[in-house]
């Protein structure tokens, strides 16, 4: 059977990924009564962690079967644990005979404290000769963030976050992943060995994460798939708790996550996954997405690490945003007067507008326009022919309306649009008092973006190969999921953005007071 891509992803947002009951077996989770500490739940893999068996641990307390000291660590830990501030506590536990060292991670959920368990020393990667771990993670934070600090460039900020993180975790693909206004989602910063093919500039359909994902990782910043050939264990509870009320593991740090993100990572060849928030006013700007070919355990001071480097890059991000947009801004506002002020001197404002044709259309981010004035037709660069032009114009005056309005898909208007959608899908349109009128035209979205390696015709050419799988899961790629995104923008442009808009406004109220001028001269000459 033959599955659409919208079909496909659409229960993508509905699986309840805090409530899987499994965790990652490199961990141990129990979960203790927040009033009594006893063992309510635990994770089925104890026996091989501590050397007790779950049936063993459930119904008991958890000072009596650990230390009395255990009670003290968690309490202290217990009247702040909605940042996590004192995590990880060190516990050391005897293990048949032998002491063992585990990071504990503590928070509460409901009426119950989460504890869970990682053995620090799982980590192989770059352990600090003499043992100065602290200073490590503390120059990555330092360093990382005097090095952003020069950049105003996004591109460059991408590409120094990346190294930096891939230096310190030891992933070997790290990307930084920004989601777009319509919340799909593109590759804007890379740092990858020679042999891996790249991502950077890759886009992929806002169902790859899904919405559920997106506001769970706006409260939990950070997670990590350690290996995803990893079964999971089971929570398991004494009675039938599990079945009446699940566990909810949001903030659990060992949480199993998705089978079907499991299946996308297998069919990237990917062995560990770690992803970093980056959180802007609430919303979910983007990742840090960090690939292993084999699996990878990060350490939990590590992980802390990263969680806080995201924080501030994240602020540094907003400020270079800022700045840019700023610097756009001054550069169209500065256009837009010097493309009115030769109007002025012409005859003809349209033929100032067509001298001036790349800066013209630059204003608005368009690839071609068409320019009613004062009795005149111009068409600049790729637009419909004249005739489809004016139709557009007319159905837009008929069903749209407004001095300014602005439209991604042309076919909205008129089915038969679509013949020229591939070059002409977006349009800008303004209609000044007098009845005259400048339409601006975008083409497809596919045709605007930019990747790396890949040139577009080869999606373009294979449109069916989304469809062709038996398997939706074999679908779940990242060559794929950019087929299936090229997809979903069929006959849509880059949406105009509130920038766009801004500028159109400045240009149209010039222009009228231009026509305006003009009209009292003619009148002043008829006189
Ligand atoms: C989660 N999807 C994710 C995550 C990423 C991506 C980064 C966060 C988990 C992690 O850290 O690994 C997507 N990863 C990408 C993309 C790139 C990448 C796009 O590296 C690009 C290079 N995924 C699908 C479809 C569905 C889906 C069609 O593609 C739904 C049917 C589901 N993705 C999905 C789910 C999660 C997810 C459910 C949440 C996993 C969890 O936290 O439990």
């Amino acid at each position: 059977k033959l599955v659409g891509p919208t079909e496909f992803t659409e229960g993508c947002d509905r699986e309840p990924i805090q409530f899987l009951g499994r965790v990652q077996s490199h961990g141990l989770l129990m979960a203790l009564d927040a009033g009594d500490l006893q063992i309510v739940r635990v994770s089925d893999n104890s026996e091989r962690l501590i050397g007790i068996r779950p049936e063993d641990l459930l119904g008991q307390s958890a000072p009596s079967v650990f230390s009395g000291e255990f009670r003290d660590v968690i309490e202290s830990c217990l009247h702040d644990l909605s940042a996590g501030k004192n995590n990880p506590l060190r516990l050391d536990i005897a293990v048949r005979g032998e002491s063992v060292t585990f990071d504990g991670v503590v928070h509460r959920t409901g009426d119950c404290v989460i504890v869970e368990l990682e053995n620090p020393r799982t980590e192989a990667h770059a352990r600090s000769p003499r043992g100065r771990v602290i200073d490590q993670h503390f120059e990555f934070v330092r360093g990382t963030l005097a090095d952003v600090a020069q950049l105003s460039d996004l591109d460059e900020i991408g590409q120094q976050i990346t190294r930096a993180v891939r230096g310190y975790t030891g992933f070997d693909r790290v990307m930084l992943y920004r989601f777009e206004e319509d919340e799909h989602g593109v590759v804007i910063g890379e740092d990858r060995p020679e042999e891996m093919e790249p991502f950077l500039g890759l886009h992929y359909p806002a169902s790859d994460v899904p919405q559920q994902a997106r506001k769970l990782y706006c409260r939990s910043l950070l997670r990590l798939i350690v290996d995803v050939d990893d079964p999971g264990s089971p929570v398991v509870a004494s009675d039938d708790r599990q079945a009446r009320v699940p566990l909810d593991l949001s903030h659990a740090v060992l949480r199993s996550v998705s089978e079907t993100h499991i299946e996308y990572l297998r069919n990237m060849d990917v062995g560990a996954s770690m992803s970093i928030s980056l959180v802007q006013g609430g919303r979910l700007w983007g990742l840090i997405a960090c690939h292993h070919r084999g699996p990878r355990f990060v350490s939990y001071e590590r992980r802390a690490a990263c969680e806080m480097l995201g924080a501030v890059v994240m602020g540094q991000i907003t400020a270079a945003e800022q700045a840019i947009a700023e610097r756009r801004r001054a550069a169209a506002n500065a256009d837009c007067a010097k493309i009115v002020q030769a109007a002025a001197t012409r005859a003809s404002i349209s033929d100032a507008l067509v001298e001036y044709e790349r800066p013209f259309l630059s204003l608005v981010e368009a690839t071609g326009a068409a320019v009613f004035i004062g009795g005149t037709t111009r068409l600049l660069g790729t637009t419909p022919e004249l005739k489809n032009v004016t139709r557009i114009l007319d159905e837009i005056e008929n069903s749209v309306g407004g001095p300014i309005s602005r439209l991604e898909r042309v076919a909205e208007l008129s089915a038969d649009f679509s013949q020229f959608s591939k070059n002409c899908c977006g349009v800008l349109a303004m209609r000044f008092v007098n009845g005259d009128a400048i339409l601006f035209f975008r083409p497809e979205t596919v045709r605007t973006i930019k990747w790396a390696g890949n040139p577009y015709r080869e999606v373009e050419d294979r449109p069916a190969s989304v469809s062709e799988s038996d398997s939706p899961l074999d679908r779940l790629s990242p060559r794929n999921s950019f087929a299936i995104f090229a997809e979903s923008v069929r006959g849509r442009s880059v949406p105009w953005t509130e920038a766009n808009l801004e500028v159109a406004e400045l240009l149209k109220s010039s222009i009228e007071s231009l026509l305006g001028r003009r009209a009292d001269e003619v009148s002043q000459l008829q006189r």
